[in-house]
């Protein structure tokens, strides 16, 4: 049993469109023309890279967009808010890590690995992510001797998937504690992951009880942009690597891991060495924290954090002092860091054994090259904003991904 980072492959209608109140990138970023093909070439460089150093990768294709059917829903006739237009143009399902929570076969009560779809229902553009992506779940993981694929969580109850899950264990294989953090209504920013939506996903994972925690995010680290408790936390085995102000009770989250999870390496940064705000725009936590084949555990983390002098001499200083991460390694998503998706976004990690999973999902050289291909002969170099709703460009993007169906051989999702 290992552990499997599926990426969602950036699709082609990728845009900025800012669709996501409370999160600074995408505010930030509305309206500027956005790159592609570009931005799918930086992911599949990611997952080259992650191929090479753990032997393993998987990868989810771009939802069918435009969505046809959100778009008919919306009545629109061009005296509409632009970001209902582009609503249906969102090429957000490349972030995997909002696609399901995931519960690995040692940790349920019948000994499958059980996902639900996140509903992902505050969010318009992503709302209607899930019917697709349990569609294409359904798909690479059928054998339903090793995984059962849940329906999301009804709405009312918001539900953000792995982003707001971490699980701590001894190593992939052996049971873990799964802790789910969740946000309280009420700030300047949506909270979008309800506790019990949180709370119904263990249940229907059948989960230990005594296995699960339940945390409540900071509501200053949601009103400092922290729209996902992944962008100031990130888990792996025994270590939780997290910015102190991550947790509404530092100390009693702590303390309740601990007393279920006494091994627990706890690595936290205090804001007096790296802001909320400098980690939040570097987006350090957002990081794949991998185990290595050597043992060595290494961060993988966005360019952005060796640009700030804060977050890389901090990177430097934990690697030299000889705690359990041993290694920094920058990656360029540049085009999925403007919407606010770094490197951990852009992954959904699924611990089972490689030979249960649709091999059609798993990516080898060969894959990559021919993924290349398609993208270098068929993603739009640029979209500007008023491209956006025009049926040339319309054709161009289903045109692009079918290509991609094509070349990887998975007409059931055509
Ligand atoms: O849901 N951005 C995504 C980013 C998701 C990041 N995922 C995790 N943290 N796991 C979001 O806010 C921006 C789309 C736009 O503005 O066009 C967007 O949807």
């Amino acid at each position: 049993m290992v552990e499997i980072n599926f990426d969602g492959i950036v699709g082609p209608s990728h845009n900025y469109a800012g669709l996501s109140l409370g999160n600074i990138a995408s505010a930030s970023h509305k309206g500027d023309p956005s790159y592609p093909r570009a931005a799918a070439l930086q992911g599949l460089a990611k997952m080259r890279g992650n191929l090479a150093r753990l032997g393993v990768q998987g990868f989810l294709l771009p939802l069918p967009r435009p969505n046809g059917a959100l778009a008919d829903r919306l009545a629109l006739d061009g005296s509409e808010d632009p970001a209902l237009r582009a609503a249906p143009w969102s090429a957000s399902s490349m972030w995997t890590a909002n696609a399901a929570t995931v519960s690995p076969s040692p940790d349920t009560a019948d000994g499958r690995c059980h996902l639900t779809p996140a509903n992902l229902v505050t969010m318009l553009h992503r709302a209607q992510e899930w019917p697709d992506t349990k569609r294409q779940l359904d798909l690479a993981f059928a054998d339903t001797a090793h995984f059962a694929v849940h329906d999301p969580v009804p709405p009312t109850f918001g539900d953000e998937g792995a982003a707001n899950h971490m699980r701590l264990c001894e190593g992939h294989g052996s049971p873990g504690v799964e802790v789910f953090v969740y946000g309280r209504p009420g700030g300047r920013f949506p909270a979008r992951q309800h506790e019990q939506a949180s709370r119904l996903v263990a249940r229907a994972h059948s989960l230990d009880p005594a296995r699960c925690i339940f945390i409540e995010q900071n509501p200053e680290a949601i009103e400092a942009g922290a729209f996902h408790n992944d962008v100031v936390a990130v888990a792996n085995e025994r270590v939780l690597f997290t910015h102190e102000a991550a947790f509404a009770d530092r100390e009693r989250a702590y303390e309740s891991i601990r007393s279920v999870f006494p091994a627990l390496e706890l690595v936290e940064v205090p804001a007096s060495e790296i802001s909320l705000l400098e980690a939040i725009r570097t987006y350090l936590f957002n990081a794949q924290l991998v185990t290595l084949p050597s043992g060595t555990m290494a961060l993988i983390v966005p360019e952005e954090c060796r640009e700030s002098p804060a977050v890389w001499s901090w990177c430097e200083s934990m690697v030299a002092s000889n705690g359990p991460i041993g290694e920094v390694i920058p990656v360029d998503v540049r085009q999925s860091m403007a919407n606010g998706g770094g490197p951990a976004c852009l992954r959904l990690r699924v611990a089972c054994d490689p030979s249960t999973v649709d091999p059609r999902f798993l990516l080898d050289e060969a894959k990559a090259d021919r993924i290349e291909r398609v993208i270098a002969e068929t993603w739009p170099e640029q979209i500007d904003p008023a491209d956006i709703g025009g049926n040339s460009l319309a054709k161009d993007v289903a045109a692009a991904r079918h290509a991609l169906l094509a070349a990887l051989d998975i007409s059931e999702l055509a």
